[in-house]
Order: C-alpha cells, then structure tokens, then sequence
C-alpha cells in the first residue's frame, strides 16, 4: 500500500522539491503552506505526472486553531507515515540590539511554535500506529551561530533540540526521528530574509554553487526510506564550497 507523507512549506524551495521527490516513488502527498494557487497548480502536475493521491491545505502554521482544524477534521484518520517539518523561514539579519522585534516573532512562531503544533497533533497519531517518521529542518544554524543570526540561529538550535528530545522520547514507540540541517541552498529563503529586496538576496549566493531544494529532498527521501531497523538521526549537509557557516569560499 502507498505511504503517505504530510509535508509542510510545499509551496516553494525544500518542500515544493521534496513533494516532487517522494512523488515520484509513489507516496501519497498532504501539503500545506499559506499559497493556495501554488499548492494548487503543485497538485495538479503531481497527481497527472506521478498517479498519486495529493490534498492541499492553506493555512498558516503559526495559528494553532488552524492548525488543529487541518489535523483534526482536514486529514481524517488517514495513517500519515511521515511528517516532514519544513515550513520555516529567516526574518531580518542584524544584530540583536537593533533587531526588528515583528521579525523574531514571525520566525519563533514559525520555525519552532508551528512546528510544535503539528507534531503535537500528528506524533499521537504515530505512536498509537506504532510507526512513522518525523523528519525535521533544522540548519546549519542549528549547530553554530553567526552574526546577526541571532534569533534565527536561536530558532534553528531549538528544532535541533526538539528533535533531539523526540528521539529520545519516541525510540521505543516506533517511531523514527531525524533532524536534517542544511547549509546554503538556493531557494526564496534570502528573498524572504531581506524582506523582497532581489538585489541583496542574490549576493548570499553570489559565486558560489549553493545546495538546491532537491539536494535537500534527496536526503529527506533517503532518510524515509531506509530499512525499519535504520533511523537516520542527523544530517548536516553543505555545499561543497561552504566549510562552516560563516567560511564560503567565492569565486
Ligand atoms: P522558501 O522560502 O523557499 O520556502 C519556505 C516555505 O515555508 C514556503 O513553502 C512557505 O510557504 C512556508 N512557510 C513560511 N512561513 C509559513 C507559515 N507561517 N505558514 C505556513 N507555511 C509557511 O525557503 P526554504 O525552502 O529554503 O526553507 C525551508 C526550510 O529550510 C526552512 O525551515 C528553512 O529555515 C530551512 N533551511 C533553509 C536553508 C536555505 O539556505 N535555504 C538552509 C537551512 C535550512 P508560504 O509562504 O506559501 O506560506
Ligand atoms: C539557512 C542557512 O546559513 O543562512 O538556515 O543560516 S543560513
């Protein structure tokens, strides 16, 4: 029978390729994100491409109501098999002391309170089945801190931390947890970051080959489907030209 997996984040970047990635082994696809013309048009070449099933939800992972209503009435009783927690972003880049206060509050209430959310909802799910896997994106933020990432990097150490304390407490239930924490990748994430400004977004991957989103998915695929026995904890993976996150050789 087909697995089916919930990706949050679809609309674009790491989502939109895992969505890609996990249809073309046939997994059926839950997907959610605020865009709803791009979840949309995701689902429509997905399910002609591939075959598969594919439901889209729109709705903002930092609103908790809604997010109860799309895992408690949305979904059904379907078995989710995996839970891949990708919906984040980077708000602002400047020091702490003069930090823009709407830009801490959208990246805590999204890359850790949102995160919370779902996994609260659909972990229960898991642990009564027995079985699932909960892939969260972390970063290479997660692991280091730079400047002026302060808040961000603060988010990203506490996906790291959620996962580890997952894991932790979900071993001996069944079910499989695995943080993934990627370097530059080349998304709408430095776009997001600098608030539209194109010019400025493009200089973060100024001469350099950044990661792309399938990059990301092939290691989130892999992880998925690996042998019941095998949990993939943790993966920190760069491009090749990044050796921590503040050395990026340019050309
Ligand atoms: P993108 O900006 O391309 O994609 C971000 C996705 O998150 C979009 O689908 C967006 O959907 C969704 N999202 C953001 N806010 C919300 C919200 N409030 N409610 C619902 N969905 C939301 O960035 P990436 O693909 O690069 O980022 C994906 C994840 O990877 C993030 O967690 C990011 O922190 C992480 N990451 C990215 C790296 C990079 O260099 N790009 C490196 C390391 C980690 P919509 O706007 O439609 O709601
Ligand atoms: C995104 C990568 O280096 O901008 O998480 O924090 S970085």
């Amino acid at each position: 029978m087909s697995k089916t997996a919930i990706i949050t984040g679809a609309t674009a970047g790491i989502g939109e390729a895992t969505a890609i990635e996990f249809a073309k082994i046939g997994y059926n696809l839950i997907l959610t994100g605020r865009r709803k013309v791009r979840l949309e048009k995701l689902r429509s070449e997905l399910t002609s491409r591939y075959g598969i099933q594919v439901s889209f939800h729109a709705f903002d992972i930092r609103v908790k109501a809604e997010v109860e209503n799309f895992c408690r009435n949305e979904i059904g009783d379907r078995t989710i098999d995996v839970l891949v927690n990708n919906a984040g972003l980077a708000s602002g880049l400047s020091p702490l002391h003069e930090g823009d206060v709407n830009d801490w509050e959208k990246m805590i209430d999204t890359n850790v309170k949102g995160l919370l959310y779902i996994t609260r909802e659909i972990a229960p799910r898991m642990v009564e089945a027995k079985s699932g896997h909960i892939i969260n994106i972390g970063s290479i933020a997660g692991n280091e801190v730079y400047p002026n990432g302060n808040v961000y990097c603060a988010t990203k150490h506490a996906v790291h931390a959620i996962s580890e304390g997952l894991r932790r407490e979900l071993y001996d239930k069944g079910v499989k947890v695995t943080n993934i924490a990627p370097g530059l990748v080349e998304t709408e994430f430095s776009m997001v970051r600098f608030h539209g400004d194109e010019k400025r977004a493009e200089t973060v991957y100024d001469g350099i080959e950044a990661l792309t989103g399938k990059d990301i998915a092939d290691c989130i695929v892999f992880a998925a489907t690996r042998p019941k026995h095998v949990n993939v904890a943790d993966i920190l993976v760069l491009p090749t030209c990044q050796g921590s996150a503040t050395q990026v050789d340019r050309k």
